[in-house]
């Protein structure tokens, strides 16, 4: 055991059982490997003993390509489907809209919209025969992993790491007897790959279909050894070592997104970090990541030191006897933050930046209604602020392609994105109406975009981002009709992500007027416009018409006969009343327009519709319910979605209703792996220990029984650039200490009370 000392809120341990993922045996299937990740660079190591097995992923490697598939006539069926909403015939509004308001071409059937895909698989055969004290074990503390046995008294290691100094992915081999390490070194993938040998290099390459002259993005992975001891010997497609003591695999490998000149660019890293010696590239590697791994300490109380499959196994029905493990599940989820994206690329997508087939489940995009933007509900209070810009860059590159989109669909100005996007910029709807014309995409964006704003305060950045959160207002501000019923400002057409309901006569439907969601994004949005123009010093005139707009909207939620908040904003009988998206609440989380402390009715409202869902569904659900019960400060129901997340699978077919759980490599699944669960519970964590949503910081609003005992924090972020540290015993906060950039004042509820601190400059 370590302690981190810290002057005030005194020692932390750092167990080893709340920073590493450790096993007894390879895995067996990809559901048990070990994610690596710089950002850019994934592998996935089995640590199999006779062949080792490593998936290869680079995240910029996408099948398809910009296209235009907006139905520019779309608009003009615009006031028949008002018409048809207005008179109840939701569906023959959306038989309409099926025809004409969706994409054009496949969709997200097929190219040009593309897949992620893997980049291909490593294999590594040994002549090794039965192993004994076998260990493999990833590291979130150093960002390594590796796997040591022994067969026939000599102890083998591997270590493998994807550098965050060299842009490049190392395995290392040793044998603690001379000469001992013979292996067989190949690349495949099961389409579009070629592998050969040149000058001592093993290359695997290929091209991916556009969906136009099939000619779409090229990619290259470059294998070479380094040895000590032993001999190096190639043969048409494969790297043949033999006898070593010490083997470094370096693989360095790119793709043609952005960059004509990667190819030159994967010999430059792999002549650089070849030239190092590892050690120095290892010590390197570990610092620069724990630049970011380091900032965020938790201690929650005890753990158990054994192999993490086993402690998954037992942590349903004994909680108690691993506080560590959710030590460890929230670590895990900044880990793989900060290994799945990095400023200046890519946000990370359904499945991160690990994927091991080519038709990746649901193209392994990125989902614009819950899916990529649970993917950064971590990142800010967890302190890894800048690891919301990837996202930032990508909802910029909307901002042209969705203008088109607002023309062709409602003729309307400003930007707008549905529910599906690619790296390609599509803001199309999808090719069926029920899910694909679902248009909160754009505005739920924007959600994301201004929390990195509210936690930092950074005004360059808001700068940057207005033109883009200001065309989206200008888009929804446009499309606002008085609905005849209610006199509100509501959106027609207009839908609640996936979900649908029961018409009288029998029908379901999912198009409708003024769905929640979408009134509740309108009026977030609109404020956070209002606040930046504000801050800004523009636009006076447009800030005036969102604000008399906000007062006529719908309010941020409307209670049902029954006492829960509507979806809809008539109370139709839904068809699914467990259904796994919750999109209503999206006021209660991620916005803040239902809090406990000032909202209590909506919040009761809430509680109600989420008694009703259930705590069951695919993983992000869970997560999702997680992190309503923490903001309505119900933390031990907070730690039963908790637990029904870490539940172990096996799973991996495509399950939309109950049974998310992990996998043994604590990964979420849906099923299959979707990464989304992973972040969403880690945000949910989180959220338990420390909110700042409701104009104050709250120290452990929704503390679960189990944490009550002892806790310390060290790291985490409120919203207004503020970092906090605070120790508990007890369920009683014992110390705190909030800092900030520059010294200000700042509420603060501790123990049940709120007060006014100064917060200490760092
Ligand atoms: C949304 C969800 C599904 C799945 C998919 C990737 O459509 O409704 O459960 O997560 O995204």
């Amino acid at each position: 055991m370590k302690y981190i000392l810290t002057a005030i809120i005194g020692i932390i341990p750092a167990f080893s059982s709340g920073q590493t993922l450790q096993y007894d045996r390879p895995a067996k299937v990809w559901e048990e490997t070990l994610p690596l990740g710089n950002g850019r660079l994934g592998m996935m190591p089995d640590g199999g003993v006779q062949t080792e097995k490593i998936v290869l992923n680079d995240i910029t490697l996408w099948s398809g390509a910009p296209q235009d598939a907006n139905n520019y006539e779309a608009y003009k069926q615009l006031p028949a489907i008002r018409q048809l909403l207005k008179e109840g015939k939701n569906d023959e509004a959306q038989a309409l809209m099926d025809k004409d308001f969706i994409c054009t071409g496949k969709g997200s059937g097929s190219v040009p919209f593309g897949c992620y895909q893997t980049m291909g698989e490593l294999q590594i055969q040994f002549d090794h025969g039965v192993p004994a004290k076998y260990e493999r074990k990833l590291s979130l503390q150093q960002g390594l992993a590796t796997c040591t046995y022994t067969v026939d008294g000599v102890t083998y290691r591997r270590e493998y790491l994807t550098s965050f100094d060299d842009d490049i992915s190392i395995v290392r081999l040793t044998a603690d007897a001379p000469g001992k390490l013979s292996c067989r070194v190949t690349m495949s993938r099961a389409e579009r790959g070629t592998t050969h040998t040149s000058a001592g290099t093993l290359i695997l390459s290929g091209q991916l279909d556009n969906g136009i002259d099939g000619k779409g993005m090229e990619y290259e992975a470059d294998v070479k050894a380094l040895l000590k001891g032993g001999t190096l010997t190639t043969t048409d497609q494969a790297l043949i070592i033999k006898n070593a003591t010490e083997v470094i695999l370096y693989l360095s490998a790119g793709t043609s997104y952005k960059d004509a000149g990667f190819r030159q660019r994967i010999a430059r890293v792999m002549k650089t970090a070849m030239a190092k010696p590892f050690a120095s590239e290892r010590q390197q590697h570990i610092s620069k990541y724990g630049r970011l791994f380091n900032r965020v300490q938790l201690y929650l109380g005890k753990g158990l030191e054994e192999p993490t499959d086993k402690r998954l196994a037992a942590f349903y029905n004994n909680p108690a006897a691993d506080n560590e493990l959710a030590v460890l599940f929230y670590q895990f989820g900044r880990y793989l933050s900060i290994c799945s994206t990095r400023p200046g690329l890519l946000p990370p997508n359904l499945q991160g930046l690990w994927a091991n087939q080519v038709q990746t489940p649901w193209n392994g995009d990125y989902h614009l209604d819950v899916n990529v933007q649970m993917n950064h509900w971590p990142v800010e209070v967890s302190n890894l602020s800048e690891l919301n810009l990837p996202l930032a860059e990508l909802v910029k590159g909307l901002v042209v392609p969705g203008a088109r989109s607002a023309k062709a669909y409602y003729n309307a100005p400003g930007w707008v994105a549905h529910v599906i996007t690619n790296i390609w910029g599509f803001t199309e709807p999808g090719e069926s109406a029920s899910w694909g014309a679902t248009k909160s995409g754009s505005g739920w964006l924007c959600n994301n975009l201004w929390e990195h704003y509210a936690f930092t305060k950074d005004k360059h950045y808001l700068q940057e981002i207005y033109p883009v959160i200001k065309g989206a207002a200008v888009f929804y501000n446009s499309l606002l009709i008085k609905d005849d019923k209610t006199g509100w400002l509501v959106m027609s057409p207009s839908s609640s992500p996936e979900n649908s309901f029961f018409l009288p006569n029998g029908h379901h439907a999912s198009i409708c007027i003024g769905a929640t969601i979408d009134n509740q994004i309108v009026r977030d949005l609109f404020n956070d416009v209002i606040t930046a123009a504000g801050v800004l010093g523009r636009d006076t005139a447009l800030s005036r018409e969102l604000a008399a707009k906000i007062k006529q909207l719908p309010p941020a939620g409307v209670i049902s006969k029954d006492g829960r908040i509507m979806e809809w904003l008539e109370d139709y009988k839904e068809t699914d009343p467990q259904h796994r998206h919750i999109s209503h609440l999206w006021g209660l989380y991620p916005a803040a327009l239902i809090t406990a402390e000032n909202t209590p009715d909506l919040a009761a409202a809430a509680k109600k519709t989420l008694e009703v869902r259930g705590d069951d569904g695919p993983s992000w659900t869970i997560a999702y319910k997680l992190l309503f019960w923490a903001r309505l400060q119900d933390g031990n129901r907070s730690f039963k979605l908790l637990k029904e997340i870490l539940k172990p699978t096996f799973k991996t077919d495509i399950n939309y209703g109950a049974g998310g759980g992990v996998y043994p490599n604590m990964l979420s699944a849906g099923p299959p792996f979707q990464i989304d669960g992973n972040f969403g519970a880690t945000a949910g964590i989180a959220e338990m220990l420390l909110q700042s949503h409701a104009g104050f910081i709250n120290l452990l609003p929704a503390i679960p029984d189990h944490w009550k005992e002892e806790g310390t924090v060290k790291g985490l972020k409120a919203r207004g650039n503020f970092t906090v540290d605070f120790a508990w015993k007890n369920g009683q906060v014992i110390s705190y200490r909030v800092t900030s950039p520059v010294a200000q004042k700042v509420k603060i509820k501790v123990n049940g009370e709120i007060k006014e601190i100064l917060a200490s400059k760092i």
